[in-house]
């Protein structure tokens, strides 16, 4: 049985607790943290799981559709890599005590949030380019920077899924070049899934640093290594140039080249962001009773899966 930490040991443990994180030592699971740092973690960490595991939906649409074999090989085996990072990820978190079927009844309460482009349809296949190049392309941004995240299970999570996430961002650019190197129409179908796509990629990376109210706590713990805003900038500088080299318009007539390497981007349509996460997005109820379904008729396949597993014991 363990008992509960004197106020003094409290105050010893938060010490080593701080002093680990200023000297970038990675916490580990059987370290002790404070309650809110792993209450924080427990958040974000199923926030990222579940955009993994409902982000296959979008593409999953397309596999039967798409327009070679090559393509489709390519795609089945970026959707089920999608599968894998939410799996590392549910991992990560059962070291925090909470297990995936927890997770996933949150999910389907409504509890739990998952990345607000994934409640937008993937209309044709010039949207699959559109998502591995932009999508995919943004949370590369994002979780490069997760790679130095103090918790070491999310930390080497993060590093495995960044080596498999550039492959995604390349095979959605190549569609996109492929399409305009095409006829008038496939490029101008590639220009409309930019131009519907890049507002919500825009949008992945949160609210501004001002309105984040996560923010704060995050870069204290070094959960989050660089904030919202600079991750969206970074994220816009090197894909404007990107979207130039194909012939690509980025839908943004506010977009200006500031110097050499930076852009300066118009408004993002806050309104529609709080929409989309707070459920009322154009797929949020799709997206919640697709995952539901195929959660109840997958029963079978956990339940033999858990028996062999017994067998084997
Ligand atoms: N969508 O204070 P903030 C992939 C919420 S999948 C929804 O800035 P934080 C892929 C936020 O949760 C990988 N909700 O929070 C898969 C918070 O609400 P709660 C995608 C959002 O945590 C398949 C509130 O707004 N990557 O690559 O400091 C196919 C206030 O925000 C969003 C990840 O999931 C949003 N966009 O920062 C293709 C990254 N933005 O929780 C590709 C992991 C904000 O307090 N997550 N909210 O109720 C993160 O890095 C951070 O959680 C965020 C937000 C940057 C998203």
């Amino acid at each position: 049985m363990t008992t509960k930490p004197e106020p003094v040991q409290i105050a010893q443990l938060l010490a080593e607790f701080e002093e680990k994180i200023n000297a970038e030592i990675k916490i580990e699971p059987s370290d002790w943290m404070p309650d809110a740092y792993r209450q924080h973690l427990i958040r974000q960490i199923s926030q990222h799981a579940h955009s993994e595991v409902i982000g296959m939906q979008p593409e999953g649409n397309w596999i039967s559709r798409a327009p070679s074999l090559r393509s489709k090989k390519i795609l089945l085996a970026k959707i089920q890599d999608e599968g894998g990072h939410g799996l590392y990820l549910y991992s990560a978190a059962e070291t925090l005590g909470v297990s995936r079927e927890q997770y996933i009844e949150w999910l389907h309460q409504g509890k739990a949030k998952y990345a607000s482009v994934f409640n937008y349809p993937a209309l044709n296949w010039a949207d699959i380019g559109a998502i591995g190049w932009l999508v995919d392309g943004a949370a590369i941004v994002n979780q490069v920077s997760l790679q130095r995240t103090s918790y070491g299970p999310y930390s080497r999570a993060m590093v495995r899924i960044c080596k498999e996430e550039s492959f995604h961002q390349r095979q959605g650019y190549e569609i996109m070049w492929r399409m305009m190197q095409g006829t008038k129409d496939q490029q101008m179908m590639a220009q409309d899934a930019i131009d519907r796509w890049w507002w919500p990629a825009l949008m992945m990376f949160g609210p501004h640093d001002s309105d984040s109210p996560r923010t704060s706590n995050a870069m204290r713990w070094k959960i989050k290594r660089e904030t919202n805003d600079v991750l969206r900038e970074k994220f816009i500088n090197k894909t404007v140039p990107q979207a130039e080299l194909i012939g690509l318009k980025i839908p943004d007539p506010n977009l200006k080249k500031i110097s050499d390497e930076h852009y300066a981007h118009g408004d993002i349509n806050w309104e529609e962001f709080n929409q989309v996460i707070n459920g009322n997005g154009p797929c949020n109820q799709e997206r919640l009773e697709h995952h539901i379904r195929a959660h109840r008729e997958g029963e079978w396949v956990r339940e033999a899966a858990f028996h062999s597993d017994l067998r084997k014991q």
